[in-house]
């Protein structure tokens, strides 16, 4: 379509409006209730130009092809003058302080600070810690709301009052702290005139005051890039990226404010050592001698496989990198895992066995193409809210939705079918589902002929899941099975997102195969019809802690210890002979610790005594443990049960690279210095290897990524030069000329043969059950507002959205146990004791509670088991049974 502005021809899309022409035409055109990424409302009259003849405003107006629009004429420019003074005259003065976008518009529009005069002192809200309001400087455009509603999918906001009194307010009446806002930060951003603001950029900040630091946010895998605006050693406030290729502008409450744990009065600032009288400040090269004499004493007592590290999946690629390396270079062990371990150990052993790598198997983008989504086990409104928004924001656009989730998570309201299994029997699901697409002819036989194999082992496995078994095993209605099934079988561009209710069970790498049956099933995988099999990856880097081979079997690149070529690219790389047996998984390292095997245990950002399971046992393996090292940001619960603590620096104060949920590296760049004597983990290790008299070499990170691709070349083509450049490139990426490979298989699977592997795996029951002595079901997971073990969220103003670890109650099971929501009750399992105030809430069904592990005092992993998924040794999270104290046995 082509529309002249003012004399010049500009060629536009099809749904172009006349206010993209005129930008097109390279003219300005000012705006204040407009922003693209949100539906265009035209009230403020700031862009009002002439079309063929009428007054119209831009941003509303759809071009039409051979249209004439004129700008730049004197009653058009009075006119938007007239709008903008208009709006401005009921402002204070103060709101044309700084340079914000209201100030930018009055400079463009002619209209000077003498206009703004009014102020009504309609008042502030300051009640929440992260976002301001002050009424007066609203203009009521309405783009918070918007905001709010179309992009982060809250709908916490609304506009009340009539005429000029029009202000945005909660949607629940009452102040902001107390509202559904989940402080994503979106209204702040958008919202033109100050009105609303965060604490560190005050109305009348300008710009040029921040030092702006691009990286990566250190929470969760989505990999939201961020800009970290700083001001004397300080945060002043974290922007989200606009274009961030996963987050396009925007984020949530963790990355964009959960900063305040960096200024935190218990950050660690020197290394510990514990003596007689408890852990005492000591220099850098006292800390180090004792751990060399340590790592030293145990190596030449009781072998290498004395020595075992945890490395994290908070750190960087480069430091788990040269974690794993100092392991088996210099100690001469595989006793090396990352928190993988707890988390996604199953996908990444389920998608090897059925596709041959690793990873998930689609860009994010793509499955944002899908027509159908089937989200399994995952709460991402709340885990990974930007992910999670941009579902939601799919599934309004009419994409249709399945929910497979004991609980109401967020999504579950807008789905189109919620099926909520009992915890531990996904296994009976999925063949249930399969079963419906195989009797009902929803399979591409093509795709299953050519590409697939496994079959008939799996069709005749299938024999006994029909709908109404699997109800009996599930509790899910056989119709709403069927249901299901039919909306992924028919789509015509199925995908699969999944979370930790997949993989946290006694059989989870079951879970993800038969799981990933369905999309094989389908042929929705390696083809474009589907977009195969997706977990929401947890840690920021625990895609890329695994993919540095911080495994106790597998090398950088995932090439197996026991693999001789494998072994050897490495030997050659590091100049040294490496073990070829596999090291200890991380429970394995608490058995070993117990019963007097392991000498040393070096914790690298994992608080393992409040987030692995049966945490009592694990308080037991430290004290055995002769050497125990915690390097972290705070004085942790397993930093208290240390012999040395090392203090590290944080995200924040870090350079290297992140790999995240879909593959993509990213740079990771520090914005701040770490406090005191802090030093980066990168730092820590090299420390530790020359006091051990060895040279890990590579001297900086980019250095250690660019060494990484030499032992494995599926990264080969991905330097930080590169990175600085592209910003974002997924592995597989072997040749520094050509791009990622954003799909991660195409004409071929990456399994020997090429073909996907469809599983025939039975339902096998879980490890707890509810009996008459423990009548209920414990799920853990996650809370929106804290990170893990909280230490950090638990510091920044978070804790003032969400206090304490709550457990969630049917109002069924609060009767039968005569307790209210706040009371608090003694949680009992087989395994230890926790003790919590309970929320009633239909979100569960009865006979299960749920809860978070975000406060170490609450002592919730004192509940959970040993029990672990039978192949990857991924603990049961997601599975405990439990009785409240004095509850009346099942009736
Ligand atoms: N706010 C916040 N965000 C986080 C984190 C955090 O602590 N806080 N942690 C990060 C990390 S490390 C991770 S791994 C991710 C985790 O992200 P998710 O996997 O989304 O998190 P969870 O809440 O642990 O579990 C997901 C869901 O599994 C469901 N579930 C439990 N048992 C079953 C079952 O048997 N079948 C099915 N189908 N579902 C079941 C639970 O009800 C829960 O809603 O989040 C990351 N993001
Ligand atoms: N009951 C229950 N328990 C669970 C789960 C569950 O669903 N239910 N989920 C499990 C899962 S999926 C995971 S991933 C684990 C997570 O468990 P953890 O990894 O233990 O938890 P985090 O709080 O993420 O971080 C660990 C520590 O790293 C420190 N840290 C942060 N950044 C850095 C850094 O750059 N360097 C260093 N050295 N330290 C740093 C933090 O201060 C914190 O103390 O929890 C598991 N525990
Ligand atoms: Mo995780």
């Amino acid at each position: 379509m082509r529309v002249t502005v003012d004399g010049l021809l500009v060629d536009l899309p099809e749904d172009a409006t006349v206010l993209s022409a005129v930008r097109a035409a390279g003219l300005e055109l000012p705006t204040l209730c407009h922003d693209d990424r949100l539906t265009p409302v035209g009230s403020c009259r700031a862009c009002l130009v002439r079309v063929g003849g009428r007054v119209v405003a831009a941003c509303v107006t759809p071009a039409a092809d051979g249209a004439q629009v004129r700008v730049d004429e004197e009653d058009l420019r009075r006119l938007r003058h007239d709008a903008v003074e208009l709006i401005v005259s009921a402002l204070p003065p103060y709101a044309l302080d700084g340079d914000g976008e209201l100030a930018r518009v009055c400079r463009s529009s002619g209209v000077g600070p003498e206009s703004a005069g009014g102020g009504a002192g309609r008042g502030r809200d300051d009640s929440h810690p992260f976002v301001r309001l002050d009424r007066d400087l609203c203009i009521a455009c309405g783009r918070c709301v918007r905001m709010c509603a179309e992009v982060q999918g809250t709908f916490a906001l609304t506009l009340v009052g009539r005429g000029a009194e029009t202000v945005v307010a909660p949607g629940t009446g009452g102040p902001w702290a107390e509202s559904d806002c989940v402080a994503c930060g979106g209204c702040v951003d958008t919202c033109p005139t100050g009105a609303l603001t965060e604490p560190g950029l005050p109305i009348g900040t300008r710009r040029a005051s921040l030092t702006s630091t691009r990286t990566t946010c250190g929470y969760c895998g989505v990999g939201c890039a961020l800009d970290v605006l700083t001001r004397d050693g300080d945060v002043a406030a974290v922007r989200p990226a606009a274009d961030g290729p996963v987050n396009r502008g925007h984020a949530c409450v963790k990355g964009r404010f959960s900063h305040g744990f960096l200024r935190s009065p218990e950050r660690l600032t020197r290394p510990l050592l514990r003596r007689r009288s408890g852990l005492e400040p000591v220099s850098w090269g006292e800390a180090l001698d004792h751990i060399a004499r340590g790592l030293r004493a145990a190596v030449g007592e009781a072998g290498p496989d004395a020595v075992a590290a945890i490395s994290s999946a908070r750190a960087t690629n480069e430091e788990n990198y040269l974690i794993q390396k100092f392991m088996r270079a210099v100690i001469g062990t595989n006793n090396v895992d990352n928190c993988s371990r707890l988390c996604h150990s199953p996908s990444a052993a389920g998608l090897t066995a059925a596709f041959g790598l690793p990873g998930g198997t689609d860009g994010f983008e793509d499955v944002e193409r899908a027509d159908c989504l089937l989200v399994v086990g995952a709460n991402p409104v709340e885990a990974h809210p930007v992910v999670g928004a941009r579902l939601l924001q799919q599934v309004l656009k009419g994409a249709r939705l399945v929910v497979v989730d004991p609980r109401a998570v967020g999504l579950a309201g807008h789905a189109d079918v919620h099926l909520r299994p009992r915890p531990g029997t996904n296994v009976a699901v999925f063949n249930g589902l399969a079963h419906v697409l195989l009797a009902e002819n929803l399979i591409d036989e093509e795709f299953l002929r050519h590409r697939a194999d496994g079959l008939p082992a799996l069709a005749a496995l299938l024999d006994d899941y029909a709908p109404d078994r699997v109800s009996t095993i599930t509790g899910v209605p056989a119709p709403d099975l069927v249901a299901a099934a039919r909306l992924y079988g028919r789509a015509e561009r199925p995908a699969i997102v999944y979370g930790l209710g997949v993989t946290e069970h006694l059989h989870g790498t079951d879970g993800v195969r038969t799981l990933a049956n369905l999309a094989i099933l389908r042929g929705a995988v390696g083809t474009e019809r589907g977009f195969g099999v997706n977990p929401l990856r947890g840690q920021n880097n625990v895609q890329g802690a695994s993919d540095m081979g911080a495994l106790p079997d597998l090398l950088p690149g995932y090439g197996r210890v026991g693999d001789p070529v494998a072994r050897a690219r490495a030997e050659q790389v590091w100049g040294t002979r490496l073990p070829a047996h596999d090291g200890l998984r991380i429970a394995q390292m608490f058995a070993a610790a117990r019963s007097g095997d392991l000498r040393v245990l070096w914790v690298v950002g994992e608080d393992v005594c409040a987030t692995d399971p049966d945490a009592d046992r694990v308080v037991e393996a430290l004290e055995a443990c002769p050497l125990v090292i915690s390097q972290d940001l705070f004085l942790s619960e397993t930093a208290r049960h240390a012999d040395v603590v090392l203090p590290a620096a944080s995200w924040l104060e870090k350079d290297g690279t992140f790999v995240n949920f879909d593959r993509r590296f990213q740079r990771v760049r520090p914005a701040l210095a770490p406090p005191g004597e802090a030093r980066t983990d990168f730092a820590v290790v090299h420390a530790i290897a020359a006091a051990c008299g060895a040279d890990l070499g590579c001297p900086t990170p980019a250095a250690a990524l660019a060494e990484c691709g030499r032992v494995a070349p599926v990264f080969a083509g991905i330097s930080h030069q590169r990175l600085d450049r592209e910003g974002a490139i997924p592995w597989p990426c072997p040749d520094p000329g050509r791009p990622g490979q954003v799909k991660l298989h195409r004409d071929r699977f990456a399994t020997p043969d090429g073909l996907a592997h469809l599983a025939a795996r039975p339902y096998l029951p879980p490890g707890e059950s509810a009996d008459d002595d423990y009548p209920l079901i414990l799920i853990t997971g996650r809370r929106w507002a804290h990170y893990n073990s909280g230490n950090m969220t638990r510091r920044s103003g978070n804790i003032r959205l969400d206090a304490a670890d709550r457990l969630d109650i049917h109002p069924a099971d609060a009767a039968r146990h005569g307790v209210r929501d706040g009371d608090r009750v003694l949680v009992q399992s087989r395994h230890g004791r926790a003790t919590l105030p309970v929320r009633v809430t239909e979100e569960l069904l009865p006979g299960q509670l749920f809860c978070a592990f975000h406060f170490p005092s609450s002592r919730v992993n004192a509940l959970t088991s040993g029990h672990a998924d039978t192949v990857t040794s991924c603990p049961e999270y997601k599975v405990t049974a439990v009785r409240l104290r004095g509850s009346p046995p099942l009736s």
